[in-house]
């Protein structure tokens, strides 16, 4: 059995190095030769926790290779990116080019598996018009199935195992044959269905967090103004035996539940009122923050905020759709003075400082965007001797605040009680235009 596996990203990598892990011959292929030149030489372009350690035990094998060009296989899988353009639709170009890259390699008895996310139909409507340009009958010479990728990055490795897997092929045949080969590493249940529910299932599942996100973000506004804790209100609503409320945050990021709602919306765009009303209250969130920090600090341009967190979520270096990138260009426009911390995110980034000292020497006030691991032990008596100011705004609730509180700092969680805010905000703007 020989695999091919099309886009080496977030996906495709971990993906292809499990089933390599599993005694199937591999074939990676991408087209960013820098990529591949890493990957040839057993280096990893993405930070996931026990990625790089699987790659070393494989490579030795045998079972891995890397190029830029396709090779004949039995099997193929595209896992590919899909953005949005700026019309908010879905861009298939790259479905589309690496269905077409396969062709002329696909032989009777192919499977064909997109682990893309995209729009409902888009196997039907999209790919299998073009696979048809390779004479076979498709429905009956090929296998061709949607089996969507649900692993959490961060967590990916354990989740690709032991999360259930949904497999929609265009006939019973095609589902049962790509089930087959999956089987080879995964431990949960897969679930069989035909390719449109398979490719709605996945965009319901990430619409269904949006949704809940942006209820719990309402709801931390709401909080600001009526005057209690969300975060306090949200643990306690959850003790509920069938309430789960998400987390309220500066916003969603990533390139997937960010992204995936407007698929729907897209196929319906007049029946999809909820899911449309909560991109726009998520989307909300970085200027809602921003108007936060411009209330606490009158003249921006006197103001230094030393930015802690860029990915899109913690404990990851992504900062694609990352709201904290909002945040920062949005601070920048309004004039604020920047100093920005990421110990995850290795490439360059304007404002950028190598380490948390130098990011918050200096500063009138800390701002956490990303909940990273470190951030939770920073020490707020070290950041008070090296600010200027004394405000800590945490938006991501991972900070012990009556410690900040202690070492001195005006201490503001997003979503807290309303009088706080009040109380803490003239405290600061007097102790700002002191001169601090
Ligand atoms: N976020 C909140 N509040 C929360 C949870 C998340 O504000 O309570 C924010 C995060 O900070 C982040 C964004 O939402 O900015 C998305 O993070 P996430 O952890 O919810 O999701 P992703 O994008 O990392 O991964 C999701 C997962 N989908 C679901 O949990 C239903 C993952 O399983 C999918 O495989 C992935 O999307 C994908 O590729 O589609």
């Amino acid at each position: 059995m020989k695999l091919c596996v099309i886009g080496l990203g977030y996906i495709g990598l971990p993906t292809a190095i499990m089933f390599a892990k599993h005694n199937v011959e591999v074939h990676g292929v991408d087209i960013n030769t820098e990529v591949i030149k890493g990957l040839v030489l057993g280096n990893i372009h993405i930070e996931e926790p026990g990625l790089q350690e699987m790659l070393d035990e494989v490579m030795d094998s045998g079972r891995l290779s890397f190029g830029t060009i396709t090779q004949p296989a039995d099997a193929f899988i595209i896992s590919v990116p899909t953005p949005i353009k700026a019309d908010k639709s879905a861009n298939l170009d790259y479905v589309v080019q690496a269905t077409q890259s396969i062709l002329p390699y696909i032989k009777k008895n192919n499977l064909i598996i997109l682990e893309s996310t995209v729009p409902p139909r888009t196997v039907e409507d999209v790919m299998m018009p073009l696979l048809e340009q390779t004479r076979l009958n498709v429905k009956e010479d090929l296998y061709i199935s949607h089996s969507p990728e649900r692993v959490l990055p961060g967590n990916l490795l354990e989740e690709l195992v032991y999360n259930d897997r949904i497999v929609g092929g265009i006939n019973t045949i095609s589902s049962e044959r790509t089930a087959e080969l999956y089987r080879k590493f995964v431990k949960g249940t897969i679930h069989l269905t035909d390719a449109t529910t398979a490719e709605m299932v996945k965009l319901m599942e990430n619409t269904y967090r949006d949704v809940n996100i942006a209820f719990a973000n309402e709801m931390a506004k709401i909080a600001e103004n009526v005057g209690f804790n969300v975060w306090e209100a949200i643990e306690l609503a959850n003790c509920h035996p069938r309430v789960n409320i998400h987390k309220p945050g500066p916003g969603v990021g990533g390139h997937c539940i960010a992204v995936d709602p407007w698929f729907i919306y897209e196929s319906a765009p007049t029946i999809a009122k909820l899911i449309h009303t909560s991109r726009e209250i998520n989307d909300s969130m970085p200027s809602f923050v921003v108007q936060k920090l411009k209330s606490m600090f009158p003249f921006p341009a006197e103001a230094k905020i030393a930015i802690l967190g860029l990915s899109f979520k913690g404990n990851i270096d992504d900062i694609r759709e990352s709201p904290a990138v909002t945040v920062v260009s949005q601070l920048l426009e309004v004039g604020f003075q920047l100093s920005v911390f990421d110990p995850h995110v290795g490439e360059k980034f304007p404002n950028k400082e190598e380490n948390l000292e130098d990011t918050v020497k200096g500063a009138h006030a800390i701002l956490v965007l990303t909940d990273h691991r470190e951030f939770k032990e920073v020490d707020s008596k070290e950041m008070r001797n090296l600010m200027k100011g004394n405000i800590v705004l945490d938006t991501r609730n991972i900070l012990d605040l009556e410690k900040w509180t202690e070492a001195g700092f005006s201490s503001y969680v997003l979503g807290g009680a309303a009088t706080d805010v009040l109380r803490r905000t003239e405290i600061n703007a007097i102790s700002f235009k002191g001169g601090e």
